[in-house]
């Protein structure tokens, strides 16, 4: 029988509301006991037998919300927290969401090592990851700041390398571009607020002691 431990307030979770983060977040819980109410259109999720609430927001305000206490637990991608600067305590790390930020270039590209990329232009979504490796490399290059589909890029010559997430290299492949180096290994992590309570911490090392994985 479940039982229903008692919390002064609901604990509130944030996970990504859709996206490849959602599902393999949703299943963590459920394989540790937790049970939702079906879903909604609401951005709030309410557990039926702990008190807890699920906040599904995008995966790059999860950080920001974490931070602030107003979600005491999250679950993001660790090239997420970083490209952010926010650096949150690790609950756990997860087994999903496994995946590299590499920088690409055309197939037919000079450019083989990061320090051909002088004076080159690059398009990335993590602009603030590929600036600091750029620095230690001491390479200075033109960052194009794109909010996706960096991959069509150097095709259309908007850049003349990328950098991206990759996992398993078939977007990579079908726009013929090669990876010359990684800058991260990322994967999911469950984070605490620092915000959160002693008594928030205790409660879900509780729900981690209930599970058989
Ligand atoms: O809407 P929201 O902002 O929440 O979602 P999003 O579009 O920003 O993120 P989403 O759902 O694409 O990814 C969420 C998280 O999953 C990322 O922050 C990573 O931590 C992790 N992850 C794992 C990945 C990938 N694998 C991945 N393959 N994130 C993105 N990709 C993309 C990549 O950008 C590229 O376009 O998939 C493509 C490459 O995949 P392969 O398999 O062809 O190499
Ligand atoms: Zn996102």
């Amino acid at each position: 029988m479940m039982h229903l431990l008692y919390t002064p307030e609901r604990q509130r979770i944030a996970i990504q509301k859709s996206g490849r983060l959602y599902q393999a977040s949703m299943d963590l819980f459920t394989s540790r006991g937790l049970v939702f109410a079906p879903e909604g259109r609401s951005l709030i999720r309410a557990c039926e037998n702990y008190d807890i609430d699920l906040l599904l927001l995008r995966d790059d305000d999860i950080p920001e919300y974490v931070r602030a206490g107003v979600a005491d637990f999250g679950i993001v991608g660790q090239n997420v927290l970083a490209e952010k600067g926010i650096d949150l305590p690790v609950v756990e790390k997860l087994d999903f969401g496994k995946c590299k930020l590499v920088i690409a270039v055309p197939k037919e590209s000079r450019i083989k090592a990061p320090e051909d990329m002088q004076g080159k232009r690059i398009a990335t979504s993590y602009p603030k990851l590929l600036s600091g490796f750029l620095k230690s490399k001491g390479v200075e290059a033109v960052i194009v700041p794109i909010s996706g589909s960096t991959e069509i890029t150097p095709e259309l010559d908007l850049a003349d390398a990328i950098c991206d997430i990759v996992q398993t290299g078939s977007t990579l492949k079908a726009h013929d571009l090669v990876p010359i180096c990684a800058i991260m290994e990322s994967q999911a992590v469950l984070v605490e607020s620092p915000q959160s309570k002693q008594a928030k911490k205790r409660f879900l090392s509780q729900i981690n002691l209930q599970s058989n994985v």
